[in-house]
């Protein structure tokens, strides 16, 4: 057994107990309550999920496993040369809760690097798909070729006894993410350069995209950076809980993903970053590239909302602030391209957008969110088509997704199935209340 799942086990075996306790002990105690709008308004704010991963605070953003993103970036341990840490290492803390040595997020990337040979199928999946198909649906039929390969399946066609779920849920988890960065690059390389670079197998995983995608240094910290910024954001959201409720019916890790991918592939969701980079192509067009001054950015902004658009990259459905990571993002960019032009515009819409939402006064939060920045980095390196954009996105989100998937067979959650009331039935409710 690896050190990673004989830590992860361990970890398991403590934690089973806990979740056995509320819900024998304290299963009637109430959480909350619903409203009809909450209801009706996409189940807002109704505590329904439960999950250890990571916690998202409307106020302070995200905490993976109790670590904020400065704290998370500062503590765990770094790639030799680079300023981001292993995401490898990074899914060490996201699966077991505690921070890596250097050793063992060096084993997770030993283990990841057994497992990352992509079946050729894959390969020719993709090409059987028209060449300008969306590079989501790319990705998510990739993932779904693969469920063939399901450990999971196999076991559990074999007989498998309940509480063992978890471990060929890691399994396919493992296999499935040391495989996504190489089909992942495939997909640009194929799409959009008409040449393939194979993979190095010596290189971390941030550091191999990178290669692959053929951009130099310092991209694979961007793609370090980026993977870990993405990977979860609680359970509500819509990729997240995408993943949760498939693989709630006990469908494997790749329908589980695939299905997560297409919810991230929404406007609202992960396409953002690309609608950001999409909208200020339209402001810059329409200024001949000169950089726009605030009062000329209000007038593009006010534009977009009196049209019925929504401002990609801003507002969000739980957070009330500007959001971490797009200030992770932006330290980034501060630090490596303060010049970049596009950065530049970003920055004016920063400055100009929050009062203005707040005027218009419909957004409950009128801060920027995690896609407001991500484009312009990929951008600068080179990266200019932004419909890839949200593959990045995706990759990212997949570390979280399968590390939830597999807490939630360990401690044996049941298949979701939540209750819906019919209209007159609301109405009912209130003609009484
Ligand atoms: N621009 C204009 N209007 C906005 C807005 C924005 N950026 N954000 C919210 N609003 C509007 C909503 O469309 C809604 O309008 P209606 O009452 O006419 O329907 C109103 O403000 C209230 O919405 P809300 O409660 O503040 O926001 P929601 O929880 O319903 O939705 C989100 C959240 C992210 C979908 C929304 O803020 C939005 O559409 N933002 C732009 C798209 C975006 O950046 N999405 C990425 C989010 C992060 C991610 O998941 O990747």
């Amino acid at each position: 057994m690896s050190g990673l799942k004989e830590k992860l086990y361990e970890k398991i075996e403590g934690w089973r107990p806990r979740t056995t306790k509320l819900l024998k002990e304290h299963g009637n105690v109430k959480v909350g309550e619903v409203t009809i709008e909450q209801l009706i308004g996409g189940m807002r704010g109704i505590k329904c999920l439960t999950t250890d991963i990571s916690y998202l605070d409307p106020m302070e953003g995200i905490r993976f496993r109790g670590f904020t993103i400065p704290e998370t970036l500062a503590a765990l341990p770094k790639v030799p040369g680079s300023e981001m840490p292993y995401v490898e290492g990074f899914y060490y803390l996201l699966l077991t809760g505690d921070i890596p040595t250097e050793e063992q997020a060096q084993d997770v990337h030993d283990e990841f690097n057994k497992r990352k040979t992509v079946p050729s199928y894959v390969f020719d999946v993709l090409k059987a798909m028209p060449k300008d198909a969306h590079p989501m649906a790319m990705l998510s039929a990739a993932v779904v070729s693969m469920q063939g390969e399901s450990v999971f399946v196999k076991k559990y066609n074999e007989g498998m006894n309940k509480m063992d779920y978890w471990d060929p849920t890691y399994e396919d988890a493992l296999n499935l993410l040391s495989r996504l960065p190489e089909i992942a690059a495939f997909i640009y390389r194929y799409k959009y350069k008409d040449s393939i670079i194979a993979p190095d197998p010596h290189l971390d995983m941030g550091g191999n995209f990178a290669h692959m995608m053929g951009i130099d240094k310092p991209y694979d910290d961007v793609a370090r950076m980026y993977f870990l910024l993405h990977s979860d954001h609680e359970s509500g959201n819509v990729s997240a809980h995408t993943g949760h409720l498939v693989g709630s019916a006990l469908s494997d890790m790749y329908y589980s993903i695939s299905a997560m991918l297409n919810g991230l592939a929404g406007p609202l969701h992960g396409l953002a970053n690309q609608e950001v980079l999409r909208w200020m192509q339209g402001v810059m067009e329409q200024m001949g590239g000169k950089i726009p001054t605030e009062d000329e950015m209000k007038k593009f902004v006010w534009d977009t909302l009196n049209s019925g658009q929504v401002i990609p990259g801003f507002g969000h459905a739980v957070l009330r602030k500007t959001d971490p990571r797009y200030q992770a993002q932006r330290d980034f960019c501060l630090k490596h391209l303060p010049e970049d032009p596009i950065f530049k515009y970003v920055d004016v819409l920063y400055k100009v957008t929050p009062p203005i939402l707040e005027e218009q006064g419909k957004a409950k939060n009128p801060w920027p969110n995690v896609d407001a920045q991500s484009g312009v980095i990929q951008w600068h390196y080179g990266l200019t088509e932004y419909d890839y954009y949200t593959v990045l996105f995706g990759v990212g989100r997949a570390l979280g997704v399968t590390a939830n998937l597999i807490w939630d067979r360990a401690l044996g959650y049941p298949l979701e199935r939540p209750k819906s009331l019919t209209t007159a039935m609301l109405e009912d409710i209130v003609s009484k209340s």
